[in-house]
């Protein structure tokens, strides 16, 4: 098992597109459990590959209160969706920050599961918004996306402030 370091915004990876899962093998489930660490850990409620510099469409998720409802995701496809439903977000790479992000109340989801098996689930509350929030990732697109050029341009300039008091960069030689 393996603790994966997780990117943070604005970094340039996490805009990028993830290709999807072709094989579901040893390899892909030792990253899945490795991607259950680092959530675990963080904590959070979910983790998208693209998070942890992996572009591929899979996704993990936990909301449940005893972290023993693992969820796992890949090449994740929403065929329906209705409702409207207004949650207070936070994303592990935009931490500390969290704003209220609109989106439906409930989906339907075709993916493979972690043996590779197709499969259809229906998802609300939490764990609907959590999904969408993680297909999104996989998409290059975040929660702060959904606010304003100037809260965005805040939070980027706080976390970058932040960032350099955090791990300063390597002094230059010569
Ligand atoms: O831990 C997380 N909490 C959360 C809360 C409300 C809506 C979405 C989330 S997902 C987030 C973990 C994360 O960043 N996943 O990408
Ligand atoms: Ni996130």
């Amino acid at each position: 098992m393996a603790k994966l370091k997780i990117l943070e915004f604005p970094d340039p990876r996490l805009r990028k597109k993830a290709q999807p899962v072709e094989m579901v093998d040893q390899a892909l489930k030792q990253l899945i459990d490795d991607m259950f660490e680092t959530m675990y850990d963080a904590p959070g409620i979910g983790l998208a590959a693209t998070q942890i510099d992996v572009h591929r469409r899979l996704l993990v998720a936990d909301v449940s209160a005893d972290k023993n409802e693992p969820w796992v995701l890949i090449n994740p496809v929403i065929f329906e969706q209705d409702g409207v439903e207004v949650t207070e977000e936070g994303c592990l790479s935009v931490p500390g920050y969290y704003e209220e992000v609109q989106r439906a109340e409930h989906i339907r989801v075709r993916y493979l599961d972690r043996d590779g098996i197709e499969v259809e689930s229906e998802f609300d509350g939490l764990l609907s918004v959590c999904v969408q929030h993680e297909i999104d990732h996989l998409d290059g697109k975040l929660f702060v996306d959904y606010l304003s050029e100037a809260k965005r341009q805040r939070i980027r300039k706080r976390l970058e402030k932040e960032r350099r008091h955090r791990q300063p960069e390597p002094a230059t030689i010569f």
